[in-house]
């Protein structure tokens, strides 16, 4: 029904392959392959003229949460894990974080697949010697719904509260239910939305200053961006559901927010078939 949809872009004008632009790292998360809303030949594209020395794939890559409904994976899905394990083949340093829509591979962390290391979070260190921590995001829904009393309560509940986010979306997939989702928290509370986006940048750089780190790069909420809080860098590299975007850092150190679809000149994208939840 959804055929794949192809960026309209004239073949002639495409760069070969072999010019694609070279980045010290890229990360990527929020996938979703394996759902009508995943967005594969725009990242397939992105990933052919993109190389960098390391690649993160920073969770919900694979969305496990619809392999009980819904499931679609079609030759674009598998085209992308074969571009990534070739990749991963052939020198580039892959490392796959998962998150909460790919929780099934977190049980294989220390693992590899292929060349590509599973790992449950994972630090980078910048060309300027930053430390940055590396993970989905999800582990603190629990803490950002619960945030303003936890803000009273301290450390022990807030890692009570983590644990309980654990638990109560295990039991969640087991009742065959979705993943409670922040962004559908966030939009069925329209006029808090931003409140809770920035509660969960407060939250994520709260924990990354308080583990020693210089910054986070995170993912889940489908929201690119990069600023400081705190003292403390926020990074989230998007999704390629809605904003196809990628973080990318440059050899001289530069983060930047990759916009495939404005890079590329292609059209707005369709409208979503389905949604996705974060
Ligand atoms: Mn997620």
């Amino acid at each position: 029904m959804n055929a794949p949809y192809i960026p309209n872009l004239t073949p002639d004008l495409r760069p070969p392959e072999e010019h694609a632009q070279h980045y010290r790292t890229i990360w990527i998360s929020d996938v979703h392959l394996g759902t009508a809303g995943c967005k594969a030949e725009f990242l397939l594209d992105f990933l052919k003229y993109n190389e960098s020395d390391k690649l993160y794939l920073v969770g919900d890559i694979i969305d496990g949460w619809r392999l009980k409904k819904g499931w679609r994976w079609d030759q674009l899905h598998n085209d992308v894990v074969q571009k990534v394990l070739r990749k991963a083949r052939k020198g580039t340093h892959v490392v796959y974080v998962p998150g909460n829509h790919d929780e099934f591979a977190r049980p294989y962390v220390e693992h590899s697949f292929g060349e590509i290391k599973v790992m449950f979070e994972a630090v980078h260190t910048t060309v300027d010697g930053k430390r940055l921590w590396i993970t989905h995001g999800d582990l603190f829904d629990g803490v950002i719904q619960h945030a303003k009393w936890l803000a009273y309560l301290g450390d022990s509940a807030y890692t009570f509260v983590l644990s309980l986010n654990h638990w109560f979306n295990r039991l969640r997939s087991k009742l065959g239910l979705n993943y409670w989702s922040l962004s559908q928290y966030l939009k069925l509370r329209v006029k808090n939305a931003v409140t809770f986006i920035t509660t969960f940048e407060q939250v994520l750089t709260t924990e990354a200053k308080r583990r020693g780190f210089d910054g986070v790069v995170c993912g889940h909420i489908h929201k690119a961006e990069i600023r400081e809080i705190n003292g403390v860098l926020y990074c989230n590299d998007g999704d390629w559901v809605e904003s196809l975007t990628a973080l990318v850092e440059t050899y001289e150190g530069e983060l930047k927010i990759v916009e495939w679809n404005v890079l590329r000149d292609v059209p707005q994208t369709n409208p979503q078939p389905e949604m996705v939840t974060a």
